[in-house]
């Protein structure tokens, strides 16, 4: 069935997966092409300087993360789904933050596993693919496998990249995952969104450990992210005391904000171009969480950096009570 497709069938095709995307409740759901040579400059320069850290699951696979025919051959298309998260039941981020008794987890990890969800979901809408064109080569990712997981989200136009490196869009900021559908289907491509960053920099200025070291350039041996879930190591004594109550991932960069009833951390410094219209391109505030404990050894570990930081962080809150997660926290990569 596939080898007669017309490229009207094709456009029609591609805008049922979108209504079945959005049915099995996908925010947004659009199609690249596999070609990300400009990314692929853009990563390897990136490894070079070693920017990657102890991440070495980012340098291993080749030019499989950035060429995906060869990490699953005959790949023509990539069927790319943005799946929000941000749990609305959760107490005012930013005073957990200010918080001293508190512990800080970034929000992505308060809800359940996320590979899970977006997986199966992924599955579900390549099965009902499969039920409509027949059978096609198709493999499922998220977070999952060496893929340039942002750049095609970005190709396909789920939002613009945003100066601190993330995707982001004006109806739910960077607050989503991201996951993949790679398959031989020569669907037509979507074209990519604007740019709406302009003079903005709010996200580099509020970075705790200046780890976005240029407008889309980050070097994640400092970002508090990777110092709390990826480095297996101890956290460096020159960054622990930037590191405040973040004991698990990191979410100042997503807190970028327009308007002034917007709450914001109480580190945030107003940058000059906030004042500017460029700001309305990037909302992201929303209700924030509880503090949360947690048994992740991670967490204790960087619980014991912030402590000896001179952040207070009570025992029982992140040692002692049962973890309140649905799900072991766990690192979001592989
Ligand atoms: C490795 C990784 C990390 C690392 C490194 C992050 C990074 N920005 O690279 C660490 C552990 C720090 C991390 C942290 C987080 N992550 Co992460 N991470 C990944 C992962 C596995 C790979 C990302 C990657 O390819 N990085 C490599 C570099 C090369 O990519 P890049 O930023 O696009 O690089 C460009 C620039 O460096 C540029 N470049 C190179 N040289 C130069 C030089 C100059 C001068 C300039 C201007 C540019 C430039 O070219 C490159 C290519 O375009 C993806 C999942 C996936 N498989 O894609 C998730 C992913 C990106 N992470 C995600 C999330 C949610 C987070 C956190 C928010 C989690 C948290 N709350 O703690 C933070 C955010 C930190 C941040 N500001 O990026 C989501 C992002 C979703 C979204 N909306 O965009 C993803 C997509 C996971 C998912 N499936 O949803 N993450
Ligand atoms: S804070 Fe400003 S520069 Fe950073 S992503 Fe948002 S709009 Fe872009
Ligand atoms: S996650 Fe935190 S430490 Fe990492 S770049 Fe964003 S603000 Fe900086």
């Amino acid at each position: 069935m596939i080898g007669f497709m017309h490229e009207t069938d094709l456009a029609r095709l591609a805008q049922q997966i979108k209504q079945w995307g959005r049915e099995l409740g996908f925010a947004g759901v659009g199609i690249a092409d596999g070609d990300l040579s400009a990314a692929e400059t853009g990563l390897l320069a990136w490894l070079d300087q070693g920017f990657h850290g102890e991440m070495d699951y980012m340098a291993a696979h080749g030019t499989k993360r950035s060429r995906p025919d060869e990490l699953v051959p005959g790949t023509i298309r990539i069927i790319s789904a943005r799946l929000d998260y941000f749990p609305p039941m959760a107490a005012d981020p930013h005073a957990v933050m200010a918080d001293a008794d508190a512990a800080y987890l970034s929000r992505y990890a308060l809800g359940r596993d996320y590979h899970k969800v977006l997986r199966n979901r992924l599955q579900r809408l390549a099965e009902k693919i499969s039920a409509a064109v027949g059978e096609h080569h198709f493999r499922v990712f998220t977070d999952s496998a060496p893929v340039l997981e942002v750049a095609l989200a970005e190709k396909c136009g789920l939002g613009w990249r945003g100066k601190h490196t993330l995707l982001l869009n004006r109806q739910h900021g960077s607050w989503f995952f991201l996951g993949e559908i790679y398959t031989d289907l020569p669907l037509p491509p979507d074209a990519p969104e604007a740019d709406h960053c302009g003079t903005c920099q709010a996200c580099i200025d509020v970075c705790p450990t200046q780890a976005i070291i240029a407008p889309y350039l980050l070097d994640a041996r400092r970002c508090i992210s990777y110092l709390t879930i990826e480095l297996k190591g101890s956290i460096p004594l020159e960054l622990r005391p930037l590191l405040g109550n973040r004991i698990y991932g990191c979410d100042d960069c997503q807190w970028c904000a327009r308007g002034t009833a917007l709450r914001r951390p109480p580190h945030w410094r107003i940058s000059k171009s906030e004042t500017g219209s460029t700001m309305r391109g990037c909302w992201n505030c929303l209700p924030g969480a509880k503090p949360i404990s947690t048994n992740g050894w991670r967490a204790r570990r960087s619980a014991a950096s912030a402590m000896s930081a001179g952040c207070v962080i009570s025992q029982s809150r992140w040692a002692t009570r049962r973890p309140r997660l649905p799900f072991r926290p766990r690192s979001m990569h592989t």
